[in-house]
């Protein structure tokens, strides 16, 4: 699990910057923020990557009565050169505004960010969108919970259909940032059926096109590139929906 050169990250702890600038690990390994509103899958979706169930020792915790209060890193299970990080939820702070988010959490100091939304956009959701944006930030926009929508309106819509609905609310996010290319960006997932929708094409995507082009050109992006084919091999039998 988490690696113990990196410290732990406490919401009122002034010295976040300090400890991820000093910390050995955040000069070597690349690191992805996991972003959203409290209750939007972050810390289910490092579960669901390291193949945990929310009760495995060493899981991140879920739940609302796990509520993240520090921000902890986690090695991708595929390489551990690759720190993600979970980040408290958004509305976990007093004042929740994406700004004020990013900053506290020195989401500059990230190589790239994973943005998690539980259902239909909202205002938050899409602030915290534009606000990375103008940070010049690379993310990926995570929809999580697709079991849930399947499963509430399979009566009325076949499968496709309630998918299809979902990816467009979602994709108005990401055209109203003007970009024109927001499928590539956007993951319909299921931390509970990591087999299925798009999560096997999060997995390798992350690794593969997440982390920006000036760090691929580093030996431990090298390092990703190289390896990562192989290993995804190995796991990847699900679906994908494009
Ligand atoms: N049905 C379903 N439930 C999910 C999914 N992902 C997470 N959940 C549930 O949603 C609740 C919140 O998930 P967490 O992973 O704790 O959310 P979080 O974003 O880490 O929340 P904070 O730590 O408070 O910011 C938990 O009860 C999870 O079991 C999913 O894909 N499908
Ligand atoms: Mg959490």
């Amino acid at each position: 699990m988490a690696t113990s050169n990196f410290q732990e990250v406490n919401v009122d702890d002034v010295d976040i910057a300090t400890s991820l600038e000093t910390s050995e690990d955040s000069k070597t390994k690349l690191k992805i923020a996991l972003v959203g509103e409290t209750g939007s899958g972050k810390s289910s979706f490092i579960n669901a990557l390291q193949g945990f169930e929310d009760d495995d020792k060493g899981a991140a915790g879920t739940g609302y009565d796990e509520k993240a209060i520090m921000a902890k890193p986690y090695p991708h299970p595929l390489n551990p050169n690759v720190i993600l990080w979970d980040i408290p939820g958004l509305d976990t702070l007093k004042h929740s505004e994406p700004s004020t988010y990013c900053n506290t959490f020195y989401i500059g100091q990230y190589d790239a960010v994973l943005l998690f939304m539980k259902g239909n956009y909202t205002k938050t959701d899409k602030d915290l969108a534009k606000e990375l944006v103008s940070r010049n930030k690379p993310f990926f926009l995570i929809r999580t919970k697709i079991d849930q929508d399947l499963s509430c309106r399979r009566k009325k819509y076949k499968e496709n259909e309630i998918l299809e609905k979902i990816k467009q609310n979602a994709l108005e996010i990401l055209g109203d940032l003007g970009d024109t290319d927001g499928e590539k960006k956007l993951f319909l997932i299921s931390n509970f059926e990591s087999e299925k929708w798009d999560f096997n094409r999060l997995k390798r995507a992350i690794l593969n096109e997440l982390l920006p082009s000036q760090v691929k050109t580093t030996s431990v992006s090298e390092n990703v590139a190289e390896h990562i084919d192989e290993q995804i091999k190995g796991t990847d039998k699900g679906k994908t929906m494009s």
